[in-house]
């Protein structure tokens, strides 16, 4: 995610923030800029890459203030670029601002702005804030900021200077956090706590649409026109702490952000009528109505989210899909030509099998349609469509958000291209998209709800040389990805089988005590995994079920049950997805592994 420095004080801000930034680089970032005040000049530097850059070019030409703001940007809107870096001028330069999150009516926006005579420098969404700041500055730069904030829907933190305004730095929050730190006769804004721990541990957390007015010595917080009161408080982490939000891993910290994740990379795309708005995906509904087989390809963990894309495209827009993982794809002889959609699916953007794949797809005359969490990310530069999962930076090698926003982006995905090819009745349409929305909350009760389970779980596998995950239809993909984490991070040997599938050999693998995990959400199929689960356990298996509230009968037949929220059968693997992930994750941790860098792993596989 990005991050945001302010400074303002005695000392040289330049320093200050360059320092804050460092200690924000871990939360990942293409590009990153400051600006200060020098002297009632607003002077800036910006850089794409790495933060060596934009030190390199202020050691170059050295600039320096006591008031300034710094920005590391993880693009959302527009590709890394310096001219995309933040901050963000308006047309005189008087004026910068830094931002996190995303605006979304920023097109809405940017098209009053231009209508009114301003120009924009950058394909950034943020650039209409510090334009709009001008539109309504009339001398008051807190009015200013006021009024175009007012304007602004979606997740903002900024971060707002003005030459000409020497004793100000103002800073705002709405769905993205923001801090502010407490110094003596200077005063820090941060979006995470590590990049000011060094200078001070009193600290003030923003609240939503609060504007605070800071000045060397003061500050003043105001929410809806309103002055309040804020709360200091004490830090007693340390950085590394800090930096992991409290949590002992970053693993652990990803599992909690999945429910913004999926917020941010669902709402933002579903305007109050429900209607889905996609900016990257340009394909119309003549040319959909062209595409006669769809491939899906990619690897480990995105290649299980891959077939669950499967299922909803099938379902939803009536067209043969394949999903192929990458490395065997690029070697076979596919049936791809101009009626042929590939998607592909990569958290990096970078996986080398998968861009290979995408290479050769469209050599031979696909369409390219790329899922990615990183923006401008080479898989994102070679599709002709594009949607990606805002999820922030992964830091820990198995994949836990990304996944789940994956997930996401096919609900969102096939619900727009059934729409669009007229197959979905519009009642049944809106009922789908409403239930969507209720997702995040959802995931978040199951995170709670189930940690504690998740932990016991781990004691009793801990010592296993093997467990197996049971699951039929969207279970089963549920249980390649639940099998997947454990091998990951817990070294224990674990697979994954499709209930009905068990008879046909793996079945002789079950002895007394092997622990099995039965997926059984899926209410079309539940009696057929009862009897699935049956077989094991007669076989002596100790068996955990994972189904829904209704479905009480399973106390009976399974060593433990854990029940999840109702949601339709489509959703379900957002919500039984979870355990397993805790259930790895606290397995790992009781042995001692190293949580977040498992032996033999990269985050990004960049050879083939
Ligand atoms: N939307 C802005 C900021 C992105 C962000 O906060 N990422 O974590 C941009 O694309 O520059």
């Amino acid at each position: 995610m990005c991050g945001i420095v302010g400074y303002i004080g005695q000392k040289d801000g330049t320093e200050i923030i360059l320092e804050g930034l460092e200690k924000l680089e871990y939360r990942g970032y293409d590009s990153a800029g400051l600006a200060v005040i020098d002297k009632n000049r607003l002077r800036y530097s910006k850089h794409e890459g790495k933060l060596s850059n934009l030190k390199e070019s202020i050691r170059e030409e050295p600039i320096s203030g006591t008031l300034g703001i710094g920005h590391t940007r993880w693009a959302t809107h527009g590709v890394p670029s310096n001219e995309n870096s933040h901050p963000h001028m308006n047309g005189e330069e008087n004026i910068a601002v830094v931002h996190n999150g995303i605006i979304e009516n920023y097109l809405i926006l940017k098209k009053e702005l231009i209508d009114r005579g301003y120009t924009f420098k950058s394909d950034t969404d943020t650039e209409i804030v510090v334009h709009l700041i001008d539109f309504y500055y009339e001398g008051d730069l807190l009015g200013a900021v006021t009024k175009a904030v007012d304007r602004l829907k979606g997740a903002y933190s900024l971060g707002i200077i003005s030459r000409l305004h020497p004793d100000e730095l103002i800073a705002v929050r709405y769905e993205s956090p923001l801090i502010l730190g407490i110094g003596h006769g200077e005063l820090f804004v941060a979006s995470d706590i590590p990049a000011i721990l060094n200078r001070t541990r009193k600290v003030v957390y923003l609240e939503n649409n609060d504007v605070a007015k800071l000045s060397r010595d003061s500050y003043l917080i105001y929410n809806g026109n309103r002055l309040v009161e804020r709360e200091i408080k004490e830090i007693e982490w340390d950085i590394e702490a800090a930096s992991k939000d409290g949590y002992d891993h970053f693993m652990l910290k990803e599992i909690h952000q999945q429910p913004q994740a999926i917020k941010d990379t669902l709402l933002r795309r579903i305007d109050n009528n429900g209607s889905i708005f996609l900016e990257n995906i340009n394909i119309t509904a003549e040319e959909l109505k062209k595409i006669n087989r769809v491939y899906i390809v990619a690897c480990g963990t995105a290649y299980h989210a891959g077939l669950l894309g499967k299922y909803m495209l099938e379902q939803f827009v009536r067209v043969v899909v394949i999903a192929d993982i990458a490395s065997e794809f690029r070697y076979n002889d596919n049936f791809i030509d101009e009626g042929t959609l590939v998607i592909i699916v990569s958290q990096s953007g970078e996986t080398a099998d998968t861009l290979a794949a995408l290479r050769e797809a469209k050599s031979k005359g696909a369409r390219i349609l790329s899922i990615t969490n990183v923006v401008g990310s080479s898989v994102a530069r070679e599709s002709q469509d594009i949607f990606y999962t805002w999820a922030g930076p992964e830091i820990a090698v198995a994949s836990t958000k990304a996944y789940t926003t994956q997930l996401v982006a096919f609900y969102i995905l096939s619900l727009y291209f059934g729409r669009l090819k007229g197959n979905l009745e519009e009642n049944l349409y809106h009922e789908i998209v409403n239930e969507l929305k209720e997702l995040p909350d959802k995931v978040k009760k199951t995170i709670y709800s189930v940690d504690l389970i998740a932990m016991e779980i781990a004691e009793k596998i801990k010592d296993k040389s093997s467990l197996f995950y049971i699951g039929r239809g969207l279970d089963y993909y549920t249980s390649l990805e639940a099998a997947l984490k454990l091998k990951e991070i817990s070294y224990i040997h674990a697979e994954a089988f499709g209930g009905g599938e068990l008879k046909h050999g793996s079945i002789a693998l079950i002895e007394e005590d092997t622990p099995v995990i039965a997926i059984a959400t899926q209410q079309n199929l539940y009696d057929k995994t009862v009897s699935n689960i049956k077989s094991v356990k007669s076989r002596g298996a100790y068996v955990i079920g994972i189904t829904r509230e209704r479905n009480t009968d399973l106390g009976t037949i399974c060593d433990k049950v854990v029940y999840l929220d109702e949601s339709f059968n489509i959703f379900m693997p957002l919500l039984s997805v979870i355990l397993p992930q805790l259930i790895a994750y606290y397995t790992a941790l009781i042995k001692g592994n190293d949580v977040d860098k498992p032996r033999n792993l990269a985050k990004s596989v960049t050879v083939e």
